[in-house]
């Protein structure tokens, strides 16, 4: 079942950053919300049983109502529609923001204690500042490993260590689910680990954006992690759009690489990584044998990260990793960011030399420190770049049977950061 979002206006979110903030200095004029498209009014999804097969990508642009989008502003609502599916097919649910999010920054850590219907939990996560004078933007990282922390603090953005494991355990079946999510949820919730990981980075930004942002800034927050915790970073960013930045790297089966292209390539297989780890949420058991039913594929997920900055890093040299899958996922998303007119805004690379799974890049180094340059410190505007290793190329045409529209570009679809988004939703009927 998918949990339908609580509406929390832009407005409400401004009120309670000024209130809280009062006594700060930095406050952020404008935070973006978690999901913009919360009130959209969105079709009964249907059922498992009831999807038809395809073997091709599904079509990005076209609506639950068989319509396709014809301007940028329909794209909220869309990107809903692909955020419901991806819940109730893919990932389990992503609770609302729950009743009671309170915590603490400092220079060293962060604490999160969360409350709803009587159950609570709480989960702290290490911050590292770079040199210099704050309030810095933020990169949460994954689990401690394969991300370039040195390069990120020296493009001047503080680290905030995140061990998602204190939020969603690994190693319990799919009945017994651990964590700080899960005991609120319970053990039973069908509810993957990503996901449950993706709600903790999303309590953590509140509790940022409640600290009024005299130490790390709550609008300018970035997110990484290598293997398993690529695919925790991958789905984080595409269900939070206070993100500005996502950056996973290597994330593998369960993460960027298409999951119509894994059988295919050979890479870990669907109900390998389904079982695993209780990564993917319960529903997608149904998808592992045969994933030309899933009405969503991940070039989806990477689009719902549109226009925000997306840095793909892969390895084209292990194809358990799926990276010729993961290629076409973002050649996909690359679509969706060109009819936004935010072609600029996504980047993959797979073109690197050392095989060695989750290695420190010297290749990455400078596209990492330009993307946080560009969308975390708003000081730069370096283009993204698409630059596939020939050892692992993904091809589009083979995977799609649909073309890209050209948008009327009139309305952007995610306001930049300083000015007020609109309070209501645009309208969700088709145009004549
Ligand atoms: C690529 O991510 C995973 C992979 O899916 C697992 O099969 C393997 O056990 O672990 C990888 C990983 O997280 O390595 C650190």
């Amino acid at each position: 079942m998918t949990t339908r979002p609580r509406l929390r206006s832009p407005i409400v979110v401004l009120a309670t950053a000024l209130t809280i903030g009062a006594a700060a200095t930095a406050v952020p004029a404008f935070a973006a919300p978690e999901n913009e498209g919360a009130a959209c009014a969105v079709p009964t999804l249907p059922d498992a049983g009831a999807l038809p097969a395809n073997a091709k990508l599904p079509d990005p642009f076209k609506k639950l109502d068989g319509t396709r989008i014809t301007s940028r502003s329909e794209w909220t609502c869309r990107r809903e529609e692909i955020k419901r599916l991806a819940e109730k097919f893919v990932y389990g649910a992503k609770p609302a923001k729950p009743q009671s999010v309170t915590g603490t920054v400092s220079s060293s850590s962060i604490t999160v204690n969360v409350s709803d219907q009587g159950r609570s939990s709480s989960f702290t996560a290490r911050v590292e500042l770079p040199s210099g004078t704050g309030p810095f933007p933020a990169v949460v990282v994954l689990g401690g490993f394969g991300a370039d922390t040195a390069a990120i603090k020296a493009a001047g953005a503080a680290v905030i260590n995140y061990d998602p494991y204190a939020v969603g355990k690994e190693g319990t079946g799919r009945t017994n689910k651990q964590g700080a999510f899960y005991s609120i949820y319970g053990a039973t919730s069908p509810t993957g680990l990503l996901m449950a990981w993706s709600w903790g980075v999303s309590r953590i930004i509140d509790v940022l954006e409640q600290s009024g942002g005299s130490i790390l800034r709550a609008d300018a927050t970035g997110v990484t992690g290598c293997s398993r915790f690529g695919k925790g970073a991958f789905v984080i960013g595409a269900f939070d759009q206070r993100i500005a930045l996502t950056m996973p790297i290597e994330s593998g089966t369960g993460g960027a690489p298409i999951f119509r292209g894994v059988p295919g390539e050979g890479a870990q297989s669907l109900s390998s990584a389904y079982g695993e780890q209780p990564w993917l949420g319960d529903a997608f058991g149904t998808f592992t044998g045969n994933p030309n039913r899933l009405p969503v594929d991940t070039h989806e997920i990477a689009a719902m990260v549109a226009p925000r900055g997306l840095f793909i890093m892969d390895n084209p040299h292990i194809a358990n990793l799926g990276p010729r899958s993961a290629s076409v996922a973002a050649l996909g998303a690359a679509e969706v960011y060109k009819a936004l007119g935010a072609g600029d805004n996504i980047s993959y690379w797979s073109d690197v030399s050392d095989g060695t799974h989750c290695a420190n890049r010297a290749e990455w180094r400078t596209p990492l420190q330009q993307n946080i340059r560009k969308f975390l410190l708003k000081s730069g505007n370096d283009p993204g770049a698409i630059r596939i290793s020939s050892r692992a190329q993904g091809r589009l045409a083979d995977w799609v049977d649909w073309s890209t529209p050209a948008l009327d570009g009139s309305t952007p679809t995610t306001p930049p950061p300083t000015t007020p988004p609109p309070t209501t939703p645009p309208p969700t009927t088709p145009p004549p």
